[in-house]
């Protein structure tokens, strides 16, 4: 008896190490291709499992050794963007390890973002509060912080409009979450002195949502640096076990159309329903039940992108002059703090159709002002965006947030 038990401790032990095993990147390159005709854009995304971009006549890949292969024969060459993908992580890797207390100079793990969340909500509960929106397929909780004047005093204020602010619903889009958290952060430490942070406080709602997909944030800590869907368990395919839906293609408005997948596999992969996955279901819910939801924004990496509806179809949406107006002065605010540009557009026409995407739900069932940013960088680093340059990306996107606070706080946004 004592016998099989130990067999089968060994045997579970060799199993567990082989499924936990770290995704290693060694040899893997990013390349920058610029293609001909759409029909070549097609072959390329055939031909390569980690599509990182795609903007127009360009693409991004995230390439194995025998990937870049494949594509060399096929008669494509690109700009080598990442030279050698697997020691970027690594080197980032032992960036990630001094601890100085300050929270934007390095990417920090789930339990210390929810920990920063607490922190503010304690510290401040005459502004902030924080609670619990639903649970993921990991049974984690997904937390927001709620930024009013005197917010336990009411559990909704009717009479002050809502905006809500959310990051990583891809896993692999590590500055998203601090850019949320220091806007949350920096609200708090200049309500007491700015008149705008005051005004916006004093008369709005404003909700953050730092991280949506924990249960993938948390993968990319452990075991895979560059996944990017929630961590569903799918079933077998190819003799492999295969998790993980879209979030960001699984919203209701639109979902199943072009630019989202039917295949479990795919990184662009609906989920079987809309609404199939925990995170996308309690956060529309959630969204729903805000009486006066007028402006949002998803953000995510990377590219520099200030997107607006639709993704689904290339035609404009209802009142595209004011995305217009509101995203080029987010733009304007954005470029005055560093320098840096950020495109300005409808998503479809600006980078590609997506359907089941959030900001199509947000706008076109809760007729709120929503957009969808892309952070930093352009493609010198993609994903893999160096810790320090997490601090500017948070300064420069606070003017534009604060920015959307400023139309919502008008009579009628249309207007
Ligand atoms: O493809 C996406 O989901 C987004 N780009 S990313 O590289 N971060 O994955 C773009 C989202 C566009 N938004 C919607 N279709 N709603
Ligand atoms: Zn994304």
């Amino acid at each position: 008896m004592r016998r099989v038990v130990g067999v089968l401790v060994l045997c579970l032990t060799l199993v567990w190490t082989i499924w936990a095993q770290e995704v290693k990147y060694d040899g893997y390159q990013v390349w920058r291709i610029t293609v001909r005709t759409p029909a070549e854009l097609e072959q390329i995304q055939q031909l390569v499992r980690d599509v990182w971009m795609v903007r127009g006549s360009v693409i991004d890949v995230c390439l194995s050794p025998d990937e870049q292969a494949t594509l060399r024969k096929a008669g494509f060459t690109g700009e080598v963007l990442i030279p050698d993908v697997g020691a970027l992580i690594r080197q980032q890797k032992s960036d990630f390890i001094p601890q100085d207390g300050s929270l934007f100079t390095r990417y920090l793990t789930l339990d210390e973002i929810y920990a920063a969340m607490r922190q503010l909500a304690e510290q401040n509960p005459h502004l902030v509060q924080m609670f619990e929106i639903g649970r993921s397929v990991e049974n984690r909780p997904i937390y927001a912080l709620r930024l009013t004047r005197e917010p336990r005093r009411a559990r909704v204020y009717r009479d002050r409009p809502q905006v809500v602010i959310n990051a990583m619903q891809h896993a692999r889009e590590w500055i998203t979450p601090p850019v949320v958290l220091y806007f949350a952060y920096r609200l708090v430490a200049e309500y007491p002195t700015n008149t705008q942070v005051r005004e916006a406080l004093d008369r709005l709602e404003v909700y953050v949502v730092p991280v949506v997909n924990p249960d993938g944030y948390v993968f990319t800590h452990t075991t895979n640096r560059l996944w990017r869907k929630n961590r569903r368990y799918l079933g077998i395919y190819f003799n492999r076990p295969v998790y993980g839906v879209d979030l960001n293609r699984n919203w209701s408005y639109g979902w199943g159309g072009a630019g989202s997948s039917g295949q479990p596999w795919s990184d662009t992969y609906r989920g079987s329903a809309p609404f199939s996955e925990p995170e996308t279901y309690w956060l529309s819910r959630w969204m729903l039940s805000l009486p006066t939801l007028r402006a949002h924004v998803d953000v995510h990496s990377y590219s520099q992108l200030i997107l607006w509806p639709w993704g689904f179809t290339t035609d404009l949406p209802p009142f595209n002059g004011v995305f217009e107006r509101v995203g080029l002065a987010m733009q304007q605010a954005i470029l005055g703090v560093h320098g840096q540009f950020y495109t300005a557009g409808p998503i479809a026409t600006t980078i590609y159709i997506a359907s089941g995407g959030m900001t199509d739900w947000v706008f076109g069932v809760r007729g709120a002002l929503s957009f969808t940013y892309e952070l930093r960088d352009t493609g010198q680093y993609g994903f893999l965006l160096p810790p320090d340059q997490i601090l500017p990306n948070c300064e420069e996107v606070y003017p534009a947030f604060l920015e959307l606070l400023r139309w919502a706080q008008q009579r009628d946004w249309r207007e």
